[in-house]
């Protein structure tokens, strides 16, 4: 019984997380630092980060902070394939990185998608 609410939840998260995917350029940015301690303590142990894949740069704008990838499907956390806006957790990360590069990159967490921590040319 315990297990079937378990596998329930599970992928009820999923569906929710993969339906805020695509709307990720068109919500602001709402994580803080004053709020990551408190999910991260929240956050079950299936949720821990990061989350590593490979896009094409689509846009970077390393003072804003924001970078676009066209990037492959992501099954940890059940996207497809598609275009989106991050935002950097550093900006500093995005030195270097132009439109066009072939990068690998690591999503934060699966409750923090819309966050990169890490872009790297491939
Ligand atoms: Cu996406």
């Amino acid at each position: 019984m315990k297990r079937k609410l378990i596998a329930l939840a599970a992928s009820g998260a999923l569906a929710v997380t993969a339906a805020a995917c695509s709307q990720e350029t068109a919500m602001p940015a709402k994580e803080d630092m004053g709020s990551m301690d408190m999910s991260e303590a929240a956050a079950p142990a299936a949720s821990a980060g990061p989350i590593r894949s490979t896009g094409t740069v689509t846009a970077v704008d390393a003072a804003a902070g924001t970078i676009s990838l066209d990037h492959e499907a992501i099954q940890a956390i059940n996207w497809p394939a598609m275009s989106m806006q991050f935002r950097a957790e550093d900006p500093a990360i995005l030195q270097g990185i132009a439109v066009g590069d072939h990068v690998t990159f690591e999503l934060k967490s699966t409750t923090e998608t819309g966050v990169v921590t890490m872009v790297q040319e491939q």
